[in-house]
């Protein structure tokens, strides 16, 4: 018999979670008493004592520092909260898509996943806790206040201390535990379920022939040391047949081999180099949980996410779930640029805007608005579960490959022949001076608040913008009503130009601004440039009506998409 123990604590006032979860650096969990076990049992709080006993909560993380630890409190809390059955990734590992794929399936009441994403790993790195909700999707913001408020009041957890786990073990072990009815933790392999559900949804046969066949083309998938290595390793090398030596990096390492694990071209810098090397076809790079995906084509041609999911729609006849379920609408975050909507305009499909959070799609797809959705920040998914999947959207672009046999390239500029494209740049200023980035947000606002700012014209070098509609963005969600509000600043100009600002709510530390500059051009002389040279003006402009430098101190952006 497992004892149950009632341990007195204090409340800690800054565990409200971000875009994704409470994310915060490891020495945050680990050296602050019970800082992990109050977020833990007030995350486990908001699950109804009534149903407890009868619900499973799938448990994952993506590998890194101080998972298995928490995963060993969570596995005592759980307990001792009277949860029934707990269902466990091998050695602790699973990917963000599995979990919200494994939820649905074993219709879970939710899952608690053990993931910073795409930010470093390691003893000095972050760690985060994240809630998923019975629907598989990221707990909305209803529930995640309510975690919050908990944590602001906590005064005792329950635990059981002496309950230990072997993860390493597939199977079940079952605890006797006080007054409950047994206790059941069930570690499975982490890629069985998610890779049954892929094959149900891409034509394994045609993938398979593009990746082994005579005819094969040569792809380079990066998993970067996080979580979606073996998922890789399993699916594309061993079942699709591409070479062991095409897939790099897949080993889970706690710290990412000191790396960030995040898909883009600055941190995945080794990808885009050995693209452009010439010899691989395709590449592909993921975050440490694998829910985000950068895609390359030959030389590094690079796709940006905005673009990657306005293809997909484009193409979407190319994958047998959607010739199955029909598509039932696209939807994209405020700042992804409008390539998606030129897609929906032409297809005649319901297209709509959120506000950044994955979280936000899920709402639709429950009521069956939805079928596509994609972020700006390397996010692409659909309604398969409820998250962003970063493998599905590479298995997506190699179903579009093996039925049009056309490069990455060739497909992206037909696309833009045929829709037009928008240019788009995303600048991140990362660890500012949290008062600083405040500060700048807020002269902003005031600057855009006033009457004179709306008609009002800026120049750089020979291009004039002249500002049509400024304001903070603000989502009313179409299902159930709720109201988010201040989520971002735009500045839309009398083109159609956007220039966007606004903090992002998945750092650690300080604050990181997000500067995102979309640009719609339909002139099939222009399509082809650069699109850092063709947004230069608006970034110059952006700058200056921001005071960007001025008030942060900073001349130059950490990251560039
Ligand atoms: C999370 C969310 C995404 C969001 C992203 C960026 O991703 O799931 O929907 O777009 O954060 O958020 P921010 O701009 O606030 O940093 P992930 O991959 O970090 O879980």
């Amino acid at each position: 018999m497992v004892k149950i123990t009632v341990v007195k604590t204090k409340a800690y006032a800054d565990q409200k979670p971000g875009t994704s979860g409470l994310r915060k650096r490891v020495t945050v969990f680990q050296q602050n008493q019970h800082y992990a076990e109050n977020f833990i049992q007030s995350t486990i709080s908001v699950v109804e004592p009534a149903v407890r006993q009868e619900s499973t909560l799938v448990v994952g993380g993506d590998g890194r520092f101080f998972m298995k630890d928490a995963i060993q409190l969570i596995v005592q809390i759980a307990a001792a909260n009277g949860i029934g059955r707990l269902v466990i990734g091998q050695n602790g590992i699973m990917s963000t898509p599995a979990v919200s794929c494994v939820i649905r399936k074993i219709k879970a009441v939710g899952g608690i996943i053990l993931t910073a994403s795409h930010n470093p790993g390691g003893p000095s790195g972050d760690f985060g806790i994240k809630y998923n909700i019975a629907s598989g999707g990221p707990a909305p913001e209803g529930v995640t206040n309510k975690i919050y408020d908990i944590s602001k009041s906590i005064t005792e957890y329950h635990i059981c201390p002496d309950l230990k786990v072997d993860l390493s073990k597939i199977g079940k072990q079952t605890f006797e535990v006080d007054t409950f009815k047994p206790f059941t933790v069930e570690i499975v392999d982490c890629v069985e379920a998610y890779a049954e559900m892929l094959r149900g949804i891409f034509d394994f046969p045609a993938l398979k022939e593009l990746l082994s066949g005579p005819n094969h083309i040569k792809v380079n998938l990066d998993a970067m040391h996080g979580v979606v290595g073996p998922y890789v390793k399993k699916i594309v090398c061993e079942e699709l047949g591409s070479p062991a030596n095409s897939a790099v990096n897949c080993v889970p390492s706690e710290d990412f081999g000191g790396h960030h694990p995040d898909p883009n071209l600055t941190y995945a810098a080794d990808l885009v180099k050995t693209m452009k090397g010439g010899e691989y076809d395709f590449g592909a790079a993921f975050d440490g949980d694998g829910d985000r995906n950068m895609v390359l084509g030959k030389h590094g041609f690079f796709v940006n996410p905005s673009d990657s999911v306005a293809a997909i729609a484009a193409n979407i006849t190319c994958i047998p779930y959607f010739q199955k379920t029909g598509v039932k609408g696209l939807a994209r975050s405020m700042p992804t640029s409008g390539a998606l909507d030129n897609v929906a305009k032409a297809l005649k499909m319901a297209l709509y805007e959120t506000p950044t959070g994955w979280k936000f799609f899920g709402n639709l797809m429950d009521a069956g608005k939805l079928s596509l959705c994609g972020e700006e920040s390397f996010g692409t998914g659909s309604d398969h579960i409820r998250e962003k999947d970063g493998l599905w959207a590479v298995l997506a672009w190699l179903s579009i490959l093996a039925s049009r046999k056309q490069s990455v390239e060739d497909i992206m500029k037909d696309h833009w022949k045929k829709f037009g494209r928008n240019f788009f740049t995303r600048y991140d200023y990362e660890e500012v001076n949290s008062d600083a980035a405040s500060k700048m947000m807020k002269d902003l606002e005031a600057a855009m608040s006033d009457k004179s700012f709306v008609g009002k014209k800026f120049s750089s070098g020979d291009k004039t913008y002249e500002v049509e509609i400024a304001d903070n963005f603000m989502y009313t969600d179409p299902v159930d009503g709720s109201v988010s509000k201040n989520q971002g600043l735009r500045i839309i100009f009398s083109d159609g130009s956007r220039i966007i600002f606004r903090l992002s709510g998945t750092g650690s530390a300080g604050a990181t601004i997000r500067l995102y500059i979309d640009s719609y051009e339909k002139d099939p002389q222009k399509i082809n440039q650069e699109a850092q040279v063709m947004l230069a003006p608006l970034v110059d402009i952006a700058l200056k009506i921001s005071q960007l430098q001025e008030n942060t101190g900073r001349t130059a952006p950490t990251v560039i998409t």
